[in-house]
């Protein structure tokens, strides 16, 4: 039979199956594929640990952290990179452990492999590659971030690769996996070795023509608790942030719905399968299409009882974003224990410049209200945008002081510019080299771009830093509500 596959799954998350992966898989079997799924973690590779209540230390640890990624010294770059390819799980997707597994599964002689990959898996793909070239199995590799031309430029050249499928699977998978077998026409969106670039196949359309995922391969006694990805949409309602990778990648371009029937049928069919009432919607802002948000409140227990979620929504702009005090407390009655929402800065001018659509005084009135409903309330926030100055800090500060206790997690990074998003395109173009932004280094195989910023250097901005982390630190540091626990690090 040629129809049989290995599908390695390098997304090696520890807390529930991959969601795409469960697509994929489900597509092949309705069309008469037999899949072998390889997860890592069910051959005993670890997966990444996911952020949970800070440790004592963990105020210095982020000091430490956050200087030896801005130093200008680039020893001291060099060596905080060295140390970062020491860290488990980079270790872990290249072990012999899961080598040794993928030499068992190509052992049975699927007649090609897929694989499912983030950009930062390159060496773990380059040794699959060569275990299949060996053995002369075609290799066709996806993942979320192909979507740009220098990106599967760098891949394509690993040994043994047959193509990049650079879009949803949903679209085009199964004329994919004939062409690398040799027997049809390579679709839109196929890359290969030495050939031309095969570009970036259209956004699927019809999203609830797509099966349920299956997610019958996944090493469910592994994880800590019961927890199934859902996902109603593709892409962002708000879609405009200027750092915004997510939706540039190949799932997230343009805003997409399925229809409530079929996310509400689907919870039912996973609750039923695989006993559980736990769920985190992987939606990048469950709250685009207020018809699905609202439906999901009136809908949740009803399908499921007793079921408890999680999501991260859009603070944003409109008048009705779906997030009163009162849309507030019915989520927290259909189970949302967790939510968490993109609060990057309480700075006005920097969210201006971002585009994010936002103000602190909206997101000040989401968080008292979400936290007044019972509902465990986490932020994201990140510092080192083009122009951001101590001042911008100062006033981040200031607010997670002051609304500190309708907070239980924020989750604080430094900007990293990806590539083919409008603050790519700008910092290009020049226009930002006045703010003291520039680019340092293209690292084309990451989608990424180093960058320098001037104004992170300054004594000054040091000293805001230091009690913006505090800040961040004192909320971390508290223990998470009862009923959140069991989504705690699912987002
Ligand atoms: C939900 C989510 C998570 C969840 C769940 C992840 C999981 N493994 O299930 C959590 C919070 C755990 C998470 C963690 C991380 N994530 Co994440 N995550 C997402 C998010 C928001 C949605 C993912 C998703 O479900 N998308 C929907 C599905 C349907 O789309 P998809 O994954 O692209 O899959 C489709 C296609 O790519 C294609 N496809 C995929 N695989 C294959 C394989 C083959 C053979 C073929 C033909 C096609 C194909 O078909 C799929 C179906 O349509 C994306 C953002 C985004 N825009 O995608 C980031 C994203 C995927 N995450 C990212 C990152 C960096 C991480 C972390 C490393 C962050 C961190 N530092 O901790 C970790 C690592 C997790 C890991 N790899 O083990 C990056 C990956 C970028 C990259 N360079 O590859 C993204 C793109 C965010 C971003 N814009 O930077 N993540
Ligand atoms: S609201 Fe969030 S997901 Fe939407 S564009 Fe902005 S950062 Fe991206």
């Amino acid at each position: 039979m040629y129809r049989s596959a290995l599908f390695i799954d390098l997304n090696n998350f520890a807390l529930f199956p991959t969601l795409p992966v469960g697509l994929i898989v489900s597509a092949m079997r309705g069309s008469e594929w037999d899949v072998d799924v390889l997860s890592p973690l069910a051959v005993g590779v670890p997966g990444i640990p996911r952020p949970t209540r800070a440790p004592v230390w963990g105020y210095w640890d982020e000091r430490a952290r956050w200087w030896s990624a801005t130093t200008p010294s680039r020893s001291v770059r060099s060596i905080r990179k060295a140390l970062d390819t020491l860290r488990p799980h980079q270790r872990d997707t290249t072990s012999k452990r899961l080598m040794d597994a993928v030499e068992v599964r190509l052992n049975r002689s699927p007649k090609v492999v897929l694989i499912s990959a983030y950009l930062m898996y390159f060496e773990a793909v380059r040794r699959i590659c060569a275990l299949c070239a060996e053995r002369g199995i075609p290799v066709l590799l996806g993942g979320p971030a192909f979507h740009e031309e220098a990106t599967r430029r760098e891949w394509a050249a690993i040994d043994g690769l047959t193509g990049i499928y650079a879009g949803e699977a949903e679209q085009g998978l199964l004329e994919a996996l004939n062409a690398v077998l040799g027997r049809g026409p390579d679709p839109q969106g196929l890359t290969r070795p030495g050939g031309t670039d095969g570009g970036l196949a259209p956004p699927a359309q019809d999203l609830d023509a797509a099966a349920y995922p299956d997610y019958s391969d996944f090493p469910w006694d592994r994880y800590p608790n019961r927890i199934v990805s859902m996902l109603t949409g593709r892409g962002c309602g708000w879609g405009v942030c200027k750092f915004c990778s997510d939706v540039v990648t190949v799932a997230g371009r343009t805003f997409r719905s399925r229809t409530l029937e079929n996310v509400l049928g689907e919870l039912e069919f996973h609750a039923k399968v695989h006993k559980t009432r736990l769920f985190c919607f992987s939606d990048l802002k469950l709250n685009s299409n207020l018809e699905m948000w609202r439906g999901l409140h009136q809908g949740m227990q009803r399908v499921v009882p007793g079921a408890k979620w999680t999501c991260a929504v859009h603070v944003g702009p409109r008048e009705d974003e779906g997030l009163s005090e009162e849309d507030l407390r019915a989520a927290r009655e259909s189970g949302l224990v967790r939510i968490t929402a993109g609060f990057e800065t309480a700075s006005p001018a920097m969210l201006n410049s971002m585009r994010k659509g936002s103000r602190p005084e909206r997101m000040a009135e989401f968080l008292a209200n979400a936290h007044g409903a019972g509902i465990s309330t986490r932020v994201t926030a990140f510092t080192g945008y083009p122009g951001e100055g101590p001042e911008d800090l100062d006033l981040t500060t200031r607010f997670l002081e002051q609304h500190g206790r309708h907070v239980e997690r924020v989750h604080l990074s430094r900007l990293s510019v990806q590539a083919g998003t409008p603050l790519d395109e700008e910092m290009r173009s020049g226009r930002l080299e006045d703010l003291g932004f520039g680019l340092m280094d293209e690292q084309p195989a990451l989608a990424s771009i180093a960058h320098t910023n001037s104004r992170t250097t300054s004594r000054a901005y040091r000293k805001s830093i230091t009690r913006l982390l505090r800040a961040v630190h004192t909320i971390n540091r508290r223990p998470i509500q009862g009923d959140a626990r069991e989504l705690e690090g699912a987002m």
